[in-house]
């Protein structure tokens, strides 16, 4: 078998998504997702221009061999446009591979290792009475788990919650530039106890209720809100402080017992190891999409194996269906499961990307169709072109360009 042609896709069925389709000279094809959101066509490039011809005529049964190819062979390693880039073309080749093994990819991987996967939803609000609400519909959906994200006082917009009407900066958003938000953490580091003592008191303790720091917070901040929020029982803090100096999760672990989940911007099992080494996180959260695909995955959440460290697919919107069908099968196998964000996606973008996993409640299944199980409509594609999009970036009160 031989890989004939690599189509790279990009759609935005309500966000932009690139994807990668890899057919054979047998008919038989994979879909992986490379979506790097705020950067998509960087990833097009990287692939169009410089992967692409290098794998016209090979055998796509060779999965290791392309990884390692496309890793140590580019000279520039990691970084999230190259890993995204072999993550897209890494996703679709195992779907190929269980295609032709005629079992879905779990199959392949080892086996299911569990019935269900429990994943956590998103509750946000500008207001603490805002937030409960939010948390309390999300539980009455069936879910077990939940993130919740509250405003600040006096901040028209923070990570988590999206910006007020007629915010000031609305102008960069015409313009289609990203969106400038204001942010004090000494103010945040106040509120957010409050928010989730209010959260106990309405969704009891039969609950997993987690949050997202977004990287904002410095080491000694961390073990400070980690230590406030400790009466709380929270399933994890994520993200507390940007992790370019690992050795930072030390003084946070030092003084706290909340649990720290680190990871969605890691793009390689070096990305992980000190603060997996060193059991100074709970949940790893790199995801397929931007972790090397299924082999990047599957090599990082083996190693975090031995240091009881458990698993956490990044699942935003930005992750396509195709990553989360992908992440689905990793998550069903995987012994060192924790726990699968689903954030849900438009109904354009379930109906472009068909798939075979399935969600009940709070609980999802990759399905039992072979392959991973999703596939693109590229006629459907067509009619959703790509809008130019960025995230938003921080500012301090007084202008200081913050982390976001
Ligand atoms: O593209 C950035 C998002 O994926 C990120 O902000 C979402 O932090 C996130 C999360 O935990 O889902
Ligand atoms: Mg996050």
């Amino acid at each position: 078998m031989k890989i004939r042609e690599i189509r790279v896709i990009v759609a935005s069925p309500g966000r932009n998504f690139v994807t990668v389709k890899i057919v054979t000279d047998e008919g038989v094809y994979g879909i992986g997702d490379a979506t790097v959101n705020g950067r998509e066509k960087a990833v097009v490039s990287y692939l169009e221009d410089h992967v692409v011809p290098c794998l016209i005529d090979r055998d796509p049964m060779r999965i290791e061999d392309i990884w390692q190819y496309l890793y140590r062979g580019a000279y520039w390693r990691r970084g999230p446009i190259t890993m995204a880039a072999i993550s897209g073309i890494d996703t679709a080749l195992w779907d190929i591979k269980a295609k032709v093994a005629n079992m879905p990819l779990y199959q392949l991987l080892g086996g299911a290792s569990r019935t269900r996967i429990m994943a956590y939803a998103h509750a946000q609000g500008r207001t603490i009475e805002d937030v409960a609400e939010a948390v309390l519909a999300k539980k009455e959906l069936g879910y077990v788990a939940i993130r919740a994200q509250a405003g600040v006082p006096g901040f028209e917009s923070i990570y988590g919650i999206g910006s007020a009407r007629g915010a000031k900066n609305s102008s960069a958003r015409i313009k289609k530039l990203p969106r400038e938000e204001v942010w004090s953490t000494s103010k945040y580091l106040a509120h957010i106890p409050k928010v989730f003592e209010k959260l106990r008191d309405v969704v009891g303790w039969d609950m997993h209720l987690l949050h997202d720091a977004h990287h904002r917070l410095t080491p000694i901040e961390a073990a400070r809100l980690g230590k406030d929020l400790e009466p709380y029982r929270l399933f994890w803090l994520e993200d507390p402080v940007p992790a370019e100096l690992p050795e930072g999760y030390r003084t946070i672990r030092a003084h706290t017992t909340t649990p720290i989940a680190l990871g969605e911007v890691f793009n390689t099992i070096w990305d992980a190891r000190v603060v997996i080494e060193e059991q100074l996180i709970d949940y790893i959260r790199t995801t397929s999409v931007h972790a090397g695909g299924v082999t990047g995955l599957r090599r990082i959440f083996d190693f975090a194996s031995i240091y009881n460290v458990r698993s956490a697919c990044h699942g935003p919107t930005d992750v396509s269906p195709v990553a989360m069908g992908a992440n689905l099968h990793v998550d069903l196998w995987v012994p060192n499961f924790g726990i699968q964000e689903y954030s849900g996606y438009t109904e354009a973008t379930h109906e472009m990307f068909p798939h075979a996993w399935t969600q009940d409640g709070g609980f999802l299944h990759p399905g039992d169709a072979i392959g991973h199980g999703v596939d693109i409509d590229e006629n459907l594609a067509e009619k959703y072109p790509y809008k130019r999009s960025y995230l938003p970036v921080n500012r301090l009160e007084d202008g200081t360009l913050w982390h976001w």
